[in-house]
C-alpha cells in the first residue's frame, strides 16, 4: 500500500473498503467527514454569499457575482490538513504547514476555522450560522480577505501567491528549530520552477541533531493552470529517481477513492514520521553524523477531487479545468446552478454542522487543541518568539582614523568582524546566521566564518575548510536558496544577514517584492508580530570589478527598492567602514524592515571617526565641513553618495581649489539615501527646511551617486532647487579596466565633477573654455596611460586627501 518502491503503487494494493489500515472505521469516518467538511466549506467560500448551510435549495440570490478563488488544488490540501491533525494529536508534534499552491487559500481558511483558531483571532467569524455566512462572503470579497493564503491566514509564514519558494521557507524554519516538524506541499506546476528545482538540496543543509525536519509532498495533481505538468507525465520510476538523486527516501500515494485514500496515507505517514523520528534519535543520541534520506511523499490525486467531473461535457475533475472555478457560468447556465448545490450537497453539510451551525463535537473533537492547531502555532507568528539580537558595541571593531583619508581599510572586512561577534554573542540562542552565494569570504566578511563554520551536511575532503555540520553561515551558490531559508528563517522568528555581489542580488528582485508585501501587510495585522529585518549588504560593487567587468555590474536594486512602500524599505550606502559599522548595528536590531546596504569591499580611503559616524547616520546625511571650503554661503555644493562617489567627489574638491583657490564648496554626504525624499514620502525624509540648509536653494549642485543618476532626480523632484540639480552616476558603461577608467567611462570622474561644478558657478563662467581643455587634456592624459600600462596613473592611484586638511 504504501512504498518507497519504483513500480509499485498504493492506489493499485490497497483494498477498496478502507478498512484495512491503522484508522479505526470511527477515525477513518470521523476524519473523512472532517475532510468533507473543509472542502464543503471552501466551496463555500469560492461561491455562496448567504444560505451557508443550504437549508433551502440554492438560488441566484446566494451566489457571489463574482466567482473568484481556485478550486484545484484544494481538496489535496484539505485532505493533508485532516491527516496532519492527526499526527499532531497522536504524536504531539508541533508542525507548521507551509502550502506552495498558495492559492488554495480557502482550504487554509476553512481547515483554521474548523479547529477554531480563525475564531479566536477573528471573533466576528463566530463557529455559528452567521459565522460561515460572514466566512463565505468575505472571501475574495472587497475589503474580505485575499484568496491566497495569505499574511491573514492563521498559521501561514507563505502566501504562495508567486510559486517557487515553499520549499526553500520551509527549510528556513527548520533551521536552528529542533522540535519543529515543517510539513510542505509543493506543487507539481510549483517544482518546475527554477527556485524550486534547486531548493531540494537544502537536504545537504539540515542537521538532524540540531535543526527541524521538513516533510515535503509533492502534490501530483496532474495540472498547472492549462497545462499537464512535467512530472506527472514521466514514468513514476524515473521521478523516483529524481527524488532519490536530490537525497530524499520517496514515497507514494496515489488514488482516489476517499476511504482507500485515508487509510493509506495514514500508514504511509505513520512510516515517514517514524523515519523522521530514527534520523533523529540516531543524529541526536546514536552520534551519527551522515547526511540521511529524508523522507518525502509523492501524493498522486486528482486536481479538483471530489469536484464535479464533467461541466458542459468536458471533464473537468482530474484536468487542469479545475484549476479555478469548475462551475463558472452560474448565471447564465440554469444546471450550473443545480450542479454546485449537488456539489455541496454530496459533502452532506446537514452530517457536519447542526441547526445553528455549529461544527459538530465529535467531529471538532479531532483537530488537535490550543498552540498545536496549525492556525495558533507561534512559529507562523515568528515575532511572538523573536528575542532581540544581542549585538556588541560596534565602537570596539571601530578603524582609528589617524587623519582622513591617509590610510586604506576594505570596509566589508571591518564589518566581518562584527557580525562575528554577533555571532558569538547569539551562540548559545542559535538564532543568528549569514547567507550568502558562495561569497561570503569574497565579499570580505571571512572573519564570521571562524569559529562556528559553513553549514554542509554532504561529503568532505581534507582540502575543505570550514565546513561544519553545525555552521552557521550558510553558503549555496543559488541566491533564490539565501533569500528564502533567509526569509523562513526571520519569518519564524530569528535574525539574519545576506551578503551578495550588487549585481547578481537582482535574481532575487522578486522574492525581494514578496516578501516586502508580505512585511506591509502584516504591519497592518494587530496580531502578527514584527520580526526581525532582512538585511542585505551589498558588496562587488559597480565602480570596481577588477576581475569581472560588465557582467558584474548593475545599481539597480536600490531602484528595486525604492518603489517598495516607504514604512518598509531603508537603503544606506555608507562612505566608510565607521559608518558601515553604525548602520549595521542598526539595521541588525531594526525590526519588519528591508535594509539594504551598499559598501565596496575594496581598501578604500576612511573619513569619519566613530563619533561622527555615529552623528552622520543619525541624521542620515550632512555637511562635510571638513571637506568643504570657503566657510558657509556656498557657490556650489558637492554631493556624494557611496563610496567611490565620495573619494572622486573629494578628489574633485582639491581640484577645484587648486584651480579656483576662493571658491566656496560645500561638501555634503549622503548615508540613507531616503532622507532626500521628502518627508511625505518617506518617515526618512528631511524636513524641506533642513534640507534647504544643507542644499541652500539657488546654489547649483553637483550630485556624485553610487547607482542610476536618474533616481536622485525622482526622488528630490519636490524639492526646492531641483532644477539646479545636476547628477553623475551609473549610466551603464563597463568592461573589464582600471578603477579610475570606470569612473570616467561613466563621466563621474574627479575631472567631470570638477568641470562640472565649474560650469555651474556663474562667476566662473569666464573660464569654461579653459577648463573644458584642461578636462580633455586630463582625460586624454588618462586614456593613454591606462591603454598603454594597463593601470591607472600613479597621481590617481597614489591620490590622497591632503595632509593638511586631514585632521579630526
Ligand atoms: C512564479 C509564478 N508563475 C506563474 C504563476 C501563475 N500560476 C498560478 S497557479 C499556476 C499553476 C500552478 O500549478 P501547480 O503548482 O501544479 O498548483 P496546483 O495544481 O496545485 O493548483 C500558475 C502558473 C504564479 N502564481 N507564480
Ligand atoms: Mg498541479
Amino acid at each position: 500500500m504504501i512504498n518507497n518502491t519504483e513500480s509499485e503503487t498504493a492506489g493499485d494494493t490497497a483494498g477498496e473498503s478502507g478498512n484495512s489500515g491503522p484508522l479505526s472505521p470511527e477515525l477513518l469516518a470521523k476524519m473523512n467527514a472532517y475532510w468533507r467538511a473543509a472542502n464543503y466549506l471552501s466551496v463555500g467560500q469560492i461561491y455562496l454569499k448567504d444560505n451557508p448551510l443550504l437549508e433551502r435549495p440554492l438560488t441566484l440570490d446566494d451566489v457571489k457575482p463574482r466567482l473568484l478563488g481556485h478550486w484545484g488544488t484544494t481538496p489535496g490540501l484539505n485532505f493533508l490538513y485532516v491527516h496532519w491533525n492527526r499526527l499532531i494529536r497522536e504524536r504531539g508534534l508541533n508542525m507548521l504547514y507551509i502550502i506552495g499552491p498558495g492559492h488554495g487559500g480557502p482550504g487554509l481558511v476553512a481547515n483554521t476555522y474548523l479547529e477554531g483558531s480563525y475564531s479566536e483571532i477573528y471573533p466576528h467569524i463566530e463557529q455559528n450560522k452567521d459565522g460561515i455566512k460572514r466566512l463565505f462572503r468575505q472571501f475574495s470579497w472587497p475589503y474580505g480577505i485575499p484568496s491566497h493564503v495569505a499574511p491573514e491566514t492563521p498559521g501561514s509564514i507563505h502566501e504562495g501567491g508567486e510559486l517557487g519558494y515553499s520549499l526553500v521557507h520551509a527549510y528556513g524554519a527548520a533551521f536552528d528549530n529542533p522540535d519543529l516538524i515543517v510539513a510542505c506541499v509543493v506543487g507539481d506546476g510549483e517544482a518546475e520552477t527554477g527556485p524550486l528545482a534547486t531548493s531540494w538540496h537544502s537536504n545537504k543543509f539540515l542537521n538532524p541533531a540540531t535543526d527541524g525536519a521538513v516533510l515535503p509532498i509533492l502534490h501530483l495533481n496532474g495540472y498547472k493552470i492549462a497545462n499537464p505538468t512535467i512530472l506527472a507525465r514521466i514514468p513514476h520510476a524515473e521521478l523516483g529517481n529524481l527524488m532519490r538523486g536530490y537525497g530524499y527516501e520517496p514515497f507514494t500515494l496515489e488514488g482516489n477513492d476517499p476511504a482507500v485514500m485515508h487509510q493509506q496515507a495514514a500508514a504511509v505517514f505513520d512510516t515517514m514520521l517514524d523515519r523522521i523520528a530514527a534520523i533523529q534519535k540516531a543524529a541526536r543520541e546514536g552520534g551519527v553524523t551522515e547526511r540521511p534520506a529524508w523522507p518525502m511523499l509523492i501524493m498522486r490525486t486528482p486536481k479538483g477531487w471530489t469536484g464535479p467531473k464533467f461541466v458542459d461535457g468536458k471533464p473537468v475533475e482530474n484536468t487542469w479545468r479545475a484549476h479555478q472555478v469548475p462551475l463558472s457560468e452560474i448565471f447564465e447556465k440554469p444546471e450550473h446552478l443545480r450542479m454546485l448545490e449537488e456539489w455541496m450537497r454530496s459533502y452532506k453539510p446537514e452530517e457536519l454542522f447542526d441547526e445553528k451551525g455549529h461544527f459538530r463535537a465529535d467531529l471538532a473533537e479531532i483537530a488537535p487543541k490550543g498552540r498545536l492547531r496549525m492556525g495558533m502555532n507561534p512559529h507562523a507568528n515568528g515575532g511572538l518568539l523573536l528575542q532581540p539580537l544581542k549585538v556588541p558595541n560596534f565602537r570596539d571593531f571601530a578603524v582609528k582614523i589617524e587623519g582622513r583619508g591617509q590610510a586604506d581599510v576594505e570596509s566589508t572586512r571591518v564589518l566581518g568582524r562584527l557580525l562575528h561577534a554577533v555571532m558569538q554573542a547569539n551562540k548559545a540562542e542559535k538564532n543568528f546566521r549569514v547567507f550568502g552565494p558562495d561569497e561570503t569570504a569574497s565579499n570580505r566578511l571571512q572573519d564570521v566564518i571562524t569559529g562556528t563554520g559553513k553549514a554542509w551536511m554532504a561529503e568532505t575532503l581534507p582540502v575543505d575548510e570550514e565546513l561544519s555540520e553545525t555552521g552557521r553561515v550558510m553558503e549555496v551558490l543559488s541566491e533564490h536558496m539565501c533569500q528564502g531559508w533567509l526569509e523562513g528563517y526571520l519569518l519564524t522568528g530569528r535574525h539574519g544577514f545576506f551578503s551578495c555581489y550588487e549585481a547578481f542580488i537582482h535574481i532575487i528582485d522578486s522574492m525581494a517584492n514578496q516578501h516586502a508585501k508580505w512585511l506591509k501587510t502584516t504591519r497592518e495585522i494587530p496580531w502578527r508580530k514584527p520580526i526581525a529585518s532582512l538585511n542585505y549588504l551589498l558588496s562587488s560593487l559597480v565602480w570596481r570589478q577588477d576581475h569581472n567587468g560588465f557582467s558584474h555590474q548593475d545599481p539597480g536594486f536600490i531602484d528595486h527598492l525604492l518603489n517598495k512602500k516607504a514604512d518598509v524599505v531603508r537603503i544606506y550606502l555608507p562612505p566608510d567602514a565607521n559608518t558601515l559599522l553604525s548602520v549595521a548595528d542598526h539595521c541588525l536590531r531594526s525590526r519588519h524592515y528591508i535594509n539594504l546596504i551598499v559598501a565596496g569591499k575594496q581598501p578604500a580611503p576612511q573619513w569619519l571617526t566613530t563619533d561622527e559616524a555615529v552623528a552622520h547616520c543619525t541624521t542620515g546625511m550632512g555637511v562635510w565641513p571638513w571637506a568643504s571650503n570657503g566657510g558657509g554661503n556656498p557657490e556650489i555644493v558637492m554631493a556624494c553618495c557611496g563610496d567611490v562617489p565620495t573619494l572622486e567627489a573629494l578628489a574633485a574638491v582639491c581640484l577645484l581649489r587648486e584651480k579656483v583657490p576662493d571658491l566656496r564648496i560645500r561638501v555634503v554626504n549622503v548615508v540613507d539615501l531616503m532622507t532626500l525624499q521628502p518627508t511625505s514620502e518617506h518617515p526618512h525624509g528631511l524636513p524641506d527646511e533642513e534640507y534647504d540648509q544643507i542644499f541652500p536653494p539657488a546654489t547649483p549642485l553637483v550630485f556624485a551617486f553610487h547607482g542610476y543618476p536618474w533616481l536622485i532626480h525622482r526622488m528630490t523632484y519636490r524639492r526646492h532647487n531641483h532644477d539646479n540639480i545636476h547628477v553623475r552616476g551609473y549610466k551603464e558603461e563597463g568592461t573589464t579596466t582600471t578603477p579610475f577608467d570606470m569612473c570616467v567611462l561613466n563621466n563621474i570622474d574627479r575631472f567631470q565633477l570638477a568641470l562640472d561644478a565649474i560650469h555651474r558657478v556663474p562667476r566662473l563662467k569666464s573660464m569654461t573654455g579653459a577648463a573644458e581643455q584642461w578636462y580633455s587634456e586630463a582625460i586624454q592624459r588618462h586614456r593613454l596611460y591606462v591603454a598603454e600600462n594597463g593601470d591607472d596613473l600613479p597621481e590617481i592611484k597614489n591620490w590622497r586627501w591632503p595632509k593638511e586638511l586631514s585632521a579630526c
